[in-house]
């Protein structure tokens, strides 16, 4: 590897961790280093993919939250400093999904990258889910995940924040809110696609297992 150093930094949220076993969330941060065209794979077939979302606030320089779920990292040589190709949300906006049915979800990944001297690919945001499809979102305690995105080189590179849920805390999930926060290093982060993986836990079917096995233990008396 020469080019392609991958830093991996995991951190995980001790507090939550020990306060309850059920609730774990772990923040991992990788850097494409000095290369704004890291190769990272992002899915094209996630939870979100294709949908347009609700933006609340502005997506500068004409950039669009469509680019966060068409499935594409880059798309074009120009698009490393071209913000037609990302969303490069202002201060405060938030993007709201509304998933379509109750998601036990087992990741969320956020990717960004921006050509040298543009300092937009710092990332900072946060994550608010609801069970019950409502107006109201909890905020999703990831403790300081951002020091570790700080201490990323933020000019000329790429930058992959995942968020892997080990735990129980965010099962039956229907809708996602993530609000986009002023980084503090390099404003206006150009945010290139955010995936959610996760699914729908299935009761119905695990039932008619159950009730298959009673069926077999009848016949066998
Ligand atoms: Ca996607
Ligand atoms: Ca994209």
């Amino acid at each position: 590897m020469k080019t392609n150093q991958a830093v991996s930094i995991v951190a995980v949220c001790a507090g939550v961790l020990l306060s309850m076993a059920s609730n774990a969330a772990v923040v991992t941060v990788e850097n494409g280093g000095a290369n704004v065209y890291y190769p990272y794979t992002v899915s094209s077939t996630d939870l979100i993919n294709g949908m347009t979302g609700t933006l609340a606030g502005s997506a500068l320089y004409g950039s669009s939250a469509v680019k966060m779920t068409d499935g594409i990292f880059f798309e074009v040589p120009s698009d490393r400093g071209n913000t037609a190709y990302t969303l490069t949300p202002a201060n405060n906006s938030t993007l709201t999904y509304t998933l379509g049915a109750a998601y036990n979800l087992s990741s969320i990944a956020f990717y960004s990258a921006s050509g040298s001297g543009q300092t937009r690919s710092q990332q900072n945001w946060t994550i608010g889910y609801n069970t019950d499809g409502g107006a109201s979102f909890t905020t999703l305690n990831l403790g300081s995940w951002m020091t570790d995105v700080n201490n990323i080189s933020n000019q000329n590179t790429s930058v992959k924040v995942s968020v892997a849920f080990t735990g129980a805390e965010m099962q039956g999930i229907q809708k996602l809110q993530f609000t986009f926060l002023d980084t503090g290093v390099g404003a206006e982060t150009m945010y290139r696609e955010v995936d959610v993986f996760g699914a729908v836990p299935e009761p119905a079917s695990l039932a008619l297992l159950g009730l298959g096995a009673m069926a077999l233990l009848r016949r066998r008396r």
